[in-house]
């Protein structure tokens, strides 16, 4: 971002902490707004999955973190970083596939990862930042630290071996890690209950593992369902399972109307895009006195800008050199690497 953001006047603790909240989801949908716009011209390489629609789960359940929690994330992953403090410069670059981005523009959507803030990776492998979080909540437990991991992941990844392997064992190990399905109502273009059987919030209750359903659309229920299984995993009580009920508003990936049909009933789609995170939190930030209309368009207006300026940095910047092209794939065991 380039621009500063504008301060809501008079606003200190938990008014700024709504506001704040109100924004980055904001700056999720603009963002994302701008990648279906994008691609769609065929300036974006590679696939896109995009948040549009999700984004009260990401920003509710980091809104709970703080700066040395960790998170996985997945395929449909812009939403956990942004919500994470990822800048969209550095992730537009990377998207463009340039030096300037996360991974120095070798990576792309699927592959973004800052270990400075927490952001263990988005991961094409449906379940792969499964174990990698639940992994890391072990690597926090066996140093003493108290850090919380966060594993992001689909309604069609509760279907992998790798969940219930995972949850095991931080069931076993009593492991400070919360799980958060997002259940969007679809794994790719098949609808979750011809996949999926029972609920998935009850997956983890024979492990002794407690669960919670919650709205995902409602961006405090995220921040709260979170809180607690934040509060109870840093003391010490183990994992919790989240089911956040949600849903994307765009294709499994951008372009799909080529191939994948008319799958999803239009009066479901318009249901639920009648139920906006955003339009519904914006509005009870004006009705409780948070902030005013005329508030909440300027953080529009500078979140627009700022996407805008983040696509500006990305197509300065140039792409990397092909020597560079085998650099930084390979991990040599750093001595100490435990600490
Ligand atoms: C191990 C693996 N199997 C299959 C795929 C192909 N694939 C990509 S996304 C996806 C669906 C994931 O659905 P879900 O977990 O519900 O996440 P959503 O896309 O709805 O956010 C599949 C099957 C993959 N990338 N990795
Ligand atoms: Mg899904």
């Amino acid at each position: 971002m380039t621009t500063q953001p504008v301060q809501v006047e008079n606003q200190t603790g938990p008014d700024a902490a709504k506001t704040a909240m109100l924004r980055t989801m904001i700056r999720i949908r603009r963002f994302e707004e701008k990648l279906a716009w994008l691609f769609k011209r065929g300036q974006l390489p590679g696939f896109v999955h995009l948040y549009l629609g999700e984004e009260a789960v990401a920003v509710g359940v980091c809104a709970a973190l703080r700066p040395d929690d960790r998170i996985t994330s997945t395929h449909r992953g812009h939403g956990h970083l942004i919500a994470k403090g990822a800048s969209i410069d550095k992730m537009m670059a990377e998207l463009y596939g340039r030096v300037d981005g996360y991974c120095r523009g070798k990576g792309g959507s699927m592959h973004i990862v800052s270990f400075e803030l927490g952001i263990m990776g988005t991961n094409g492998i449906v379940g792969g930042g499964i174990p990698i979080g639940t992994g890391s909540a072990w690597g926090d437990k066996q140093l003493g630290r108290d850090s919380v991991t966060v594993v992001f992941f689909g309604d069609g990844a509760s279907n992998q071996g790798v969940f219930f392997e995972s949850m095991n064992l931080a069931a076993i190990w009593n492991l400070p890690v919360v799980f958060v399905c997002e259940n969007n109502g679809y794994t790719e273009w098949t609808p979750t209950h011809e996949l999926t059987a029972g609920r998935i919030v009850d997956r983890g209750t024979p492990m002794g593992i407690p669960g919670e359903q919650v709205d995902g659309n409602d961006v405090e229920a995220m921040r709260d369902a979170t809180a607690r299984a934040v509060a109870r995993a840093r003391a010490g009580g183990g994992p919790t399972l989240i089911e956040a009920r949600t849903y994307r508003w765009h294709g499994h990936n951008e372009g799909e109307e080529a191939f994948a049909g008319d799958y999803r009933p239009q009066s479901e789609q318009d249901e639920w895009r009648g139920r906006d995170p955003i339009a519904a939190y914006g509005r009870t930030l004006v009705e409780e006195g948070v902030l005013s209309q005329a508030d909440w368009d300027a953080i529009d207006a500078e979140e627009s800008a700022g996407v805008e300026a983040a696509v500006e940095f990305a197509a300065a910047s140039p792409f990397p050199d092909p020597e560079e092209a085998l650099q930084d794939l390979f991990a040599a065991t750093p001595k100490g690497s435990m600490r």
